[in-house]
């Protein structure tokens, strides 16, 4: 078995060798180890630094700075075309510990799963705040409900797949990660995932990715809501026909009841037209909802068909 690490980096001259020494030069079920440094544009010198690492196999550079979804997704082609069969993520800052890389791959060795994610333990966390550390909780359980099973950290960036997984992974909603759209699109193709629990390195800087909490918790949400609607459309759809159609079919109840129970009954005169015209309104709104939910559902159907070509059109180029 061929094990291929790779580490995105943006301007990580400071600690990448940190991070490649970390990582164990032998694993048992693993005939080799290798090593792919991605530069994302970096204007110091992380290029120099990956190139004078004996343990760094290859450096890919991209032309420009395009976010780290694009420099994860450079790696995984090039990991495939030197015939990884079980690709590693790793990030540069060394955060995650390079030690634990044989746990990590453990289950695809063994054929117990595809896809494993090393999970923080994110109340230990010590550099996280209260604000952060729930927003993280709360992520998680939101891409763990559209995934259909309970992990509990999907932004980690320590990931291992095996080569029909890294085949699969594509990333079309976001450029700033790549972590939850890998995590959903492998979930929507019913891929054996597993999570093991890993101890985090102490941050020796600050994060790249994130200003703040707030922007975090910005970014995740748009994040979140875009994969629910490419990923999961007709969810989304008959939740805001429900969202509309509910209260318009109860304000259309509503008149009906005083209209046939009380006006004509009681002889008074009618009224409640307010409630049938806004019924009505919230009703059509609701049904062209369920429509656009069916019109995204079968879209989503296509994508899915388009998936297995791409799939089968990589699969047979690497052989
Ligand atoms: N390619 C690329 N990698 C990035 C970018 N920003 C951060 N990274 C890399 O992504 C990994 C995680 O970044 P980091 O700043 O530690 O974010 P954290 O996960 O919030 O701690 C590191 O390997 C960084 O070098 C970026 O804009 N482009
Ligand atoms: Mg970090």
């Amino acid at each position: 078995m061929k094990l291929i690490v790779q580490i995105p980096c943006y301007n990580e001259e400071e600690f990448l060798a940190a991070a490649i020494n970390d990582i164990p030069e032998r694993i048992e079920g693993v005939s080799s180890i290798d090593v792919i440094v991605i530069d994302d544009g970096s204007n110091d010198r992380t290029v120099e630094v990956a190139r004078a690492h004996p343990r760094v196999k290859k450096v890919v550079q991209l032309p420009y700075h395009q976010g780290l979804a694009a420099a994860f997704r450079a790696g995984i082609e090039a990991a495939l075309d030197m015939q990884a069969d079980i690709v590693v993520n790793t990030d540069a800052d060394n955060q995650y510990p390079g030690r634990e890389i044989p746990t990590l791959i453990k289950p695809i060795i063994e054929n117990q799963a595809e896809f494993i994610i090393g999970c923080r333990d994110i109340d230990k966390i010590k550099h996280f705040s209260c604000f952060k550390k729930f927003a993280q909780k709360m992520g998680s359980r939101v891409v763990s409900s559209i995934c259909g099973r309970q992990i509990p950290d999907v932004t980690s960036g320590f990931r291992a797949f095996n080569r029909s997984c890294a085949l699969w992974i594509d990333v079309i909603a976001s450029h700033y990660t790549y972590t939850l759209e890998t995590l959903v699109r492998l979930s929507s193709q019913k891929v054996r995932m597993a999570h093991i629990t890993i101890t985090a390195n102490p941050p020796v800087r600050g994060s790249r990715l994130m200003g703040s909490a707030f922007e975090y918790i910005v970014r995740s949400l748009v994040d979140i809501l875009t994969l629910l609607y490419i990923y999961s459309p007709l969810r989304v759809f008959i939740f805001l026909a429900a969202f509309f159609g509910l209260p318009g079919l109860f304000l259309i109840a509503r008149f009906v009841y005083y209209y046939f129970m009380v006006s004509v009954q009681q002889n008074l005169p009618t009224g409640y037209e307010q409630s049938l015209t806004i019924g009505v309104g919230l009703l059509i709104i609701g049904f062209f909802m369920l429509l656009m939910g069916v019109i995204s559902n079968l879209i989503h159907t296509n994508r899915k068909i388009l998936e297995r070509i791409l799939f089968q059109l990589h699969k047979k180029n690497r052989i």
